[in-house]
């Protein structure tokens, strides 16, 4: 049975879901991302790799929102950072994810808060107010998860592990869609 035979507002492309997003705000991202059922053949001709970090794939930036696609190797993962002020969904594509969420103490030391495993189709938000996080594939093959930001963020703090200092560093694509 396809997605849509089973719920026929299920999106299956990437045009129907920029689509849906383009015609809602940003309270309704949630629902939207979740009725996405899209196979990862949706995704090939966004997919890009390098052996140095995950990649960022623009699929659509607009005054809205942001959406891309994140492509990783085994073991591959994220500094810690925030988000820009903006929201921030994300959605597991392919592969198995550690997302570990911390929190600045009164001193301003960053402290870690949870951890939690997320699989294909599960749906992780932040936002600043949650904290700082970092997200890590877990898997032993390649893996995506789409990201939806809203707005787009140009820029995060992104945390030191050398100087143990918060930096602020520009965001930029690996490919564009
Ligand atoms: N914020 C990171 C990914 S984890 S949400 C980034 O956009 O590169
Ligand atoms: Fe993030």
């Amino acid at each position: 049975m396809s997605s849509k035979e089973q719920n026929p507002q299920a999106l299956q492309t990437l045009d129907e879901l920029v689509t849906a997003l383009s015609e809602e705000d940003s309270t309704n991202y949630s629902d939207i991302l979740r009725l996405a059922q899209l196979p990862s053949t949706a995704f090939e001709s966004c997919c890009s790799w390098s052996s140095e970090s995950y990649t960022r794939n623009c699929v659509i930036e607009n005054e809205d929102f942001e959406l891309i696609l994140l492509c990783w190797q085994p073991g591959q993962l994220t500094p810690i950072h925030d988000h820009g002020g903006e929201e921030c969904w994300v959605k597991i594509i392919e592969g198995e994810f550690k997302e570990t969420v911390y929190k600045e103490d009164d001193a301003g030391i960053l402290e870690m808060v949870k951890t939690t495993e997320s699989k294909a189709n599960d749906i992780t938000y932040m936002i600043d107010f949650m904290g700082f996080h970092s997200l890590e594939n877990l898997s032993e093959k390649k893996s995506l998860s789409l990201h939806l930001y809203a707005k787009p963020i140009r820029s995060c703090q992104v945390f030191d592990e050398e100087t143990g200092e918060l930096t602020n560093k520009d965001l930029t694509y690996d490919t564009i869609a």
